[in-house]
């Protein structure tokens, strides 16, 4: 029997659950027709959780509430546990940071601007100083880690990264969160990883603090019976997270002039080239290469003392290019990760459609404020050869070896 998880799906506190569910490959199914303060009030929930609340799992063996244990309860007896007796300790320690430290913090901030409650301008003070505190914690320690135990995903990020999503989504804008640069990276890059993006989607990071909620709402504590649907209070924005889908606007990269280069052709070339690099795939790029309808950009990363550590710096450069995917149809890059030995130096080549870095990049990526960028200029012929070098991840690079080179295609 696959275990039935009574809730709706678009809650940070299921996401933890089914994360897990997806690393360690467990079946866990949706109750059908769940509806927010009807179904989690009948005697039968009640039973499964005395406090009416959810998420609730029910298993074989009986039902489990509170969502940290749920999701403990989906990773038992796997890695996301950790392999051994201190890291079990360290996850469990990540755990109740994340959800004392954080997740309390935050949802002191937003449940009241959320208008339930009671917004008390002092508590919310407090809350922001909380969350200012433990974020400034963890951006210490994640300077010098990719993941919070060990060298992969386990029970501690899923938990910590679904506490931050409404944080990102609600209060805490880029002007925020850009002193944590390294809970930043990080975040963005657990929230790309395909086992969370598959349980949560796309997450967009507030534009603002949402402002207080003007009208105050019905409190978000179980009403003893509802009797009519109408009179059922709506679940809070924090309890279901569905978005309303909102109109496309047209990139405005597309109602540039058309441009001769087709960049899907210079992709393809750069793949299928396998020999003879040179007069193949670069003779191709300068033959392609149109310097109206596109530009090329040099990156360097600001701050390459912090590159201490050989696989923290090349993930933190994958992470870059995940979060580059909004760019695919109008970006091409190359990334080299430069050095035999610590600092690693990070630099790039990028190819833009337009003359300039897109906004809708520099606005969305916040990895492009670490580099410092620099247009190519086509008429300097050393600037060229550069760009031919590290597109074919020419060895050594300005006089050093490679310790990695990613593209983006
Ligand atoms: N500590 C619980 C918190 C659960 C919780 O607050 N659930 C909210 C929705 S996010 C709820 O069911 N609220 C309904 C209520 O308060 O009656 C957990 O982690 O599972």
């Amino acid at each position: 029997m696959a275990m039935v998880m009574h809730s709706m799906k678009q809650n940070k506190n299921v996401y933890k659950a089914l994360i897990a569910a997806e690393y360690v490959g467990v079946e866990i199914k949706m109750v059908d027709n769940f509806e927010m303060f009807v179904s989690n009030n009948t005697p039968e929930f009640l039973k499964m959780n005395p406090i009416g609340k959810i998420p609730v799992l029910e298993t074989p063996d009986g039902a489990i509430f509170e969502s940290n244990a749920i999701a403990r309860y989906v990773a038992h007896g796997s890695f996301l546990l950790g392999t051994s007796k201190f890291e079990y300790g360290q996850i469990e320690q990540w755990i109740d940071f994340s959800s004392f430290e954080i997740d309390t913090n935050l949802r002191g901030w937003f449940v009241p601007r959320l208008g339930y409650g009671t917004y008390i301008k002092p508590v919310e003070e407090n809350c922001i100083a909380g969350v200012k505190r433990g974020l400034d914690a963890l951006n210490t320690y994640l300077a010098t880690h990719t993941f919070l135990v060990g060298d992969g995903v386990t029970l501690a990020d899923i938990i910590m990264t679904c506490n931050l999503v409404l944080g990102f989504k609600l209060v805490m804008p880029k002007s925020f969160t850009s002193e944590y640069p390294h809970v930043e990276r990080y975040f963005w890059t657990m929230v790309n990883q395909p086992n969370f993006s598959k349980v949560i989607g796309k997450v967009m990071q507030t534009e603002a603090t949402i402002p207080l909620a003007s009208a105050k709402k019905p409190d978000a504590k179980p009403q003893a019976e509802p009797k009519t649907k109408e009179e059922t209070p709506k679940p809070t924005p924090e309890a279901t997270e569905e978005e309303a889908p909102k109109p496309k606007a047209k990139n405005p990269l597309d109602l540039l002039p058309p441009s001769k280069m087709v960049l899907d052709d210079w992709k393809r070339l750069y793949s299928n080239t396998k020999s003879n690099f040179r007069e193949v795939a670069i003779k191709g790029f300068w033959d392609m290469f149109d310097p109206e309808g596109y530009s090329l950009w040099f990156c360097n990363y600001k701050y390459n003392d912090e590159n201490t550590v050989s696989f923290v710096t090349m993930n933190k450069v994958g992470g870059f290019l995940q979060r580059m995917d909004l760019a695919r149809k109008y970006a091409f890059g190359k990334m080299l990760i430069i050095g035999n030995e610590p600092p690693f130096k990070v630099k790039g080549l990028w190819l833009f459609r337009g003359q300039e870095i897109p906004k809708f990049v520099m606005d969305e990526c916040y990895d492009m404020e670490l580099y410092e960028w620099t247009k190519v200029d086509l008429s300097d012929e050393a600037q060229k050869e550069r760009v031919n070098q590290m597109i074919e991840d020419h060895e050594p690079f300005e006089g050093e070896a490679l310790l990695d080179a990613k593209c983006f295609k």
